[in-house]
């Protein structure tokens, strides 16, 4: 077994820390823990839209129009499978207040529509099909409802919340909740002030374990874009005071790094589509991401300590078209011959180090910044360092840290040598996280040197693994 699987580095800056520092640093719950382990999964814009091409549907669509006549969600899932994706999230209603699910407190929904003469319920469907194929369930409910004739009244954060309680209690269990941030004028020209505090009580007392994402969380942070990539500096951490979800949330740019020292265990998710749109439409079936393209957002996302949630729309007939199917399927292959085999694994030796270095230069832009180190020692440094006897072609490194215990580093350099003992590669960075991928183009190495060279409390570094992935698919 992988020498660094087995023992957890512990990289320990030496100098003394304030400990009330230390105890105020903010670290995940065990149902966000778990969540990082998620990584990727999928998406589904499914309801009238996919009927009438639109993307924002405007809330009095004839409920005949939904009528899926092949639903197939079984199919939807031996897709998510094989593509690697870990689970599924369902608009179960999106902005137009189509229900998947006969809600008591809709007439908006499949109940009035044609299809199975009003006895379908697609939520009843996906929940079964992901729980055979051991895929989370996760649902997206749009706050914003441009149907419902509560909505603009006080009356309609209790159609919301009672609407949530059926979700939690015919669906569960429920690993994600999808709260979307916008919020126009329902049917009677009305905005509706949501009643949040009274939403997110609903939610832990109907279902603990369940993570909410929102721009601001509570437990999960939009990135700031909907292209599905990361910051490249990106911390778990986000300050949310002041702020409200939608509108009024922190810029993009906060939103895609977090903040580092933020008071909040809030990571990010970036949220994409494979095609253009969120929803199914016919003329986008050319325009369906390459696995090569879909493989650049995985570097983009997981790459860098986030998660990726890829929207795959089911067609009109209820089922994923073979265009976004054979996508998933490249995109699967790629990440599995790019990483089935770490090419510094049981490297000969490896040892930490304490030593003083240099502060290195800021990292810009890019991936990674090769750069000769400036102004003087500043700091105790700490690292890890794998070597072989012999040289090995790679063009990726991984790093993860351990982020049970928060996370901690802010800056680090990667220093690669070959068995001449040459100085091959250097490479600055800044966060590591969940897991880093740093990708470069190919060296033969044979030793491979991290050093943490700025830090809060004590990183740990969990794993350090190296790749030789297709040249044609790495971040130049
Ligand atoms: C946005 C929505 O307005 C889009 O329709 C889509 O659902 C996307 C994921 O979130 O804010």
């Amino acid at each position: 077994m992988h020498i660094l699987k087995i023992i957890t580095v512990f990289l320990i800056l030496v100098c003394p820390r304030i400990l009330s520092a230390q105890d105020m640093q903010p670290v995940p719950t065990t149902a966000q823990l778990q969540w990082h382990d998620m990584e990727f999964y999928l998406f589904m814009h499914f309801g009238p839209n996919t009927f009438t091409d639109l993307e924002w549907g405007h809330g009095n669509e004839q409920e005949e129009i939904f009528n899926p006549v092949k639903l197939d969600c079984a199919q939807w899932c031996r897709i998510a499978k094989s593509s690697g994706a870990k689970g599924i999230i369902i608009t179960a209603k999106h902005h137009d207040g189509f229900c998947l699910w006969p809600s008591k407190y809709s007439k908006h929904t499949v109940r009035e529509s044609k299809w199975k003469d009003g006895k379908g319920d697609v939520l009843k469907e996906l929940a079964a099909a992901c729980k055979k194929y051991g895929l989370n369930f996760g649902i997206y409910i749009s706050p914003w409802d441009r149907n419902h004739p509560d909505y603009g009244t006080e009356k309609y954060n209790d159609v919301f919340v009672n609407m949530m309680k059926e979700l939690f209690t015919n669906y569960g269990p429920i690993w994600e909740l999808w709260w979307d941030g916008a919020n126009g004028e329902g049917p009677n020209g009305k905005v509706q002030v949501y009643d949040w505090k009274r939403f997110e009580k609903t939610v832990r007392q109907m279902s603990p374990s369940t993570v909410i994402f929102s721009d601001i969380g509570p437990d999960i942070r939009w990135c700031g874009n909907e292209n599905g990539i990361a910051g490249i500096t990106n911390w778990n951490t986000l300050d949310t005071a002041g702020f409200t979800r939608g509108a009024g949330g922190p810029p993009p740019d906060t939103l895609n790094t977090g903040n580092e020292h933020g008071k909040k265990w809030i990571p990010a998710e970036c949220d994409v589509s494979i095609r253009p749109g969120w929803f199914y439409h016919k003329a986008e079936d050319g325009k369906v991401k390459t696995p090569e393209q879909l493989f650049a957002l995985y570097l983009k996302s997981v790459g860098r300590g986030a998660n990726l949630l890829l929207n795959v729309p089911p067609d009109g007939n209820g089922l994923i078209t073979a265009y976004d199917a054979a996508a998933l399927a490249g995109f699967n292959r790629l990440r599995m011959q790019s990483f089935s085999k770490n090419v510094f694994k049981n490297a000969g030796t490896y040892h930490l180090f304490h030593g003083i270095v240099k502060k290195a230069p800021v990292l810009s832009d890019g991936n990674y910044k090769t750069a000769e180190p400036v102004s003087e020692a500043v700091q105790q440094s700490v690292g890890v360092e794998l070597k072989f006897k012999q040289n090995k072609r790679i063009n990726c490194i991984v790093l993860h840290e351990d982020i049970s215990k928060g996370q901690h580093c802010s800056r680090f350099k990667l220093l690669l040598f070959n068995s001449k003992d040459e100085l091959v590669q250097e490479i600055y960075g800044t966060t590591i996280g969940k897991k880093r991928m740093i990708t470069f183009p190919a060296l033969a190495v044979n030793t491979i040197e991290l050093t943490i060279m700025e830090q809060e409390d004590e990183t740990r570094i969990a794993e350090l693994e190296a790749y030789l992935v297709d040249e044609r698919l790495i971040i130049k």
